[in-house]
């Protein structure tokens, strides 16, 4: 046997046992994301996903290490079709597959049953959209969100309409969510605190799509505004009837409506300035570039614009595997702590919650629509 011939399977083994080691240094983490990718708010759903997916995809380029190991991310990515029973089924297949955190959901209706799942397993949970209160009320250690919730927005529009558009009168609309329902109770809440009269309240559901018999009911009370509390999958057909039925009031919602989509959804019927909405969210000028930058980045990689939660997706993805780093570890148990006294700056903005999962200093950015385009009417705390 020659020298060389020796060599050989030595060489082999050792490295061998080098890539042994190598791969002793490497860990997979698994970042669950779930949102409606089928069904009336599919666009919403992908818009959310994305924002996980452009995260997970610069925390892979950039390389991260936790505890010393060098950390590979994955996303599973559920679709729960905006409802609750999917939601929670969505919800068990994540903690069955072990992951290490998840993303979500987007509704508040799918978000508050899945929490208690999640809670059971020990497996932290940030929402970047659902903005229920009672998500973060109900006790458990593993419920955060990276938004506003539901008592800021439809505050802060029902004094706006009573302040800003001089509403008299207004008229309320749900979709019988939990969304939907808890924000249209706030806005009303924030309105009657200002003296304006609630004249007419009506309900839909969140596939409707014939508003005439509710629309006509309340264009006999002659509002100055109606409110809607739901989707802008809904609030899009509903704008159309509205004009159709001749209705001259302003429409106001909250985050549901308030995506780039609305102007498509609602075609001619947005009109300029008819429109008022609110953000869960917002950057102050000093961030204002940030923002921009992810948008513009997020449009190269997607061949879309960001329709509302997108960045705050994937500053939730951020903020979760910060806390790993911290922790040194991607164990829930063990960087769930580190999670709930997190700081962190990200595009959204400064990132930090206080002792229930909710984030402190909760901003909105109120928009309105003008040449078939969202605008920016104020960032307001
Ligand atoms: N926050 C608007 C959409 C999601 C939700 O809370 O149901």
């Amino acid at each position: 046997m020659s020298f060389k011939t020796k060599m050989i399977p030595l060489a082999g083994a050792l490295a061998f046992a080098f890539a042994g080691v190598a791969g002793a240094q490497e860990m997979v983490v698994k970042i669950g994301h779930v949102g409606p990718i089928s069904g009336p708010i599919a666009h919403l759903g992908k818009d959310n996903e994305n924002g996980a997916r452009m995260a997970i995809d610069d925390l892979n380029a950039k390389g991260v290490t936790i505890g010393g190991k060098k950390a590979k991310f994955e996303l599973l990515a559920e679709d729960d079709g905006a409802d609750p029973k999917q939601g929670t089924a969505a919800a068990q297949k994540l903690v069955d597959a072990k992951v290490n955190g998840v993303i979500g959901h987007l509704n508040s209706g799918t978000t508050i049953p899945a929490s208690k799942i999640y809670a059971d397993a020990g497996i932290p949970q940030i929402s970047p959209s659902a903005t229920n209160p009672k998500y973060t009320q109900q006790g458990f250690k593993t419920t955060f969100r990276v938004v506003a919730n539901d008592g800021q927005l439809g505050g802060t529009l029902g004094r706006y309409a009573a302040d800003k558009l001089k509403a008299k009168k207004v008229a309320v609309i749900d979709d019988r969510t939990a969304y939907g329902q808890g924000v249209a109770e706030e806005f009303m809440k924030g309105a009657k605190s200002k003296g304006v009269q609630v004249v007419a309240q009506q309900y839909t559901n969140d596939k409707a799509t014939d508003f005439n018999a509710i629309l006509t009911a309340i264009k006999a009370k002659s509002p100055d505004v109606i409110f809607f509390g739901g989707m802008d999958a809904v609030a899009g057909p509903m704008l159309r009837q509205m004009k159709a039925l001749g209705i001259n009031a302003k429409f106001m919602g909250g985050d549901g409506i308030c995506s780039e989509a609305l102007a498509q959804l609602a075609g001619d019927a947005l009109g300029d300035n008819h429109v008022v909405c609110a953000e869960a969210g917002g950057v102050q000028e000093s961030q204002k570039k940030g923002m921009e930058d992810f948008r513009a980045r997020y449009k190269q990689k997607f061949g879309t614009d960001v329709q509302i939660y997108a960045p705050y997706v994937y500053d939730a993805v951020m903020v979760m595997v910060e806390a790993m780093k911290k922790a040194g570890s991607a164990e829930p148990q063990k960087y769930l702590p580190e999670l709930a006294k997190i700081h962190y700056k990200g595009v959204t903005g400064d990132i930090a919650f206080d002792p229930k999962g909710d984030i402190k200093d909760g901003t909105l950015t109120l928009y309105t629509y003008k040449d078939g385009k969202r605008t920016q009417i104020a960032v307001v705390k």
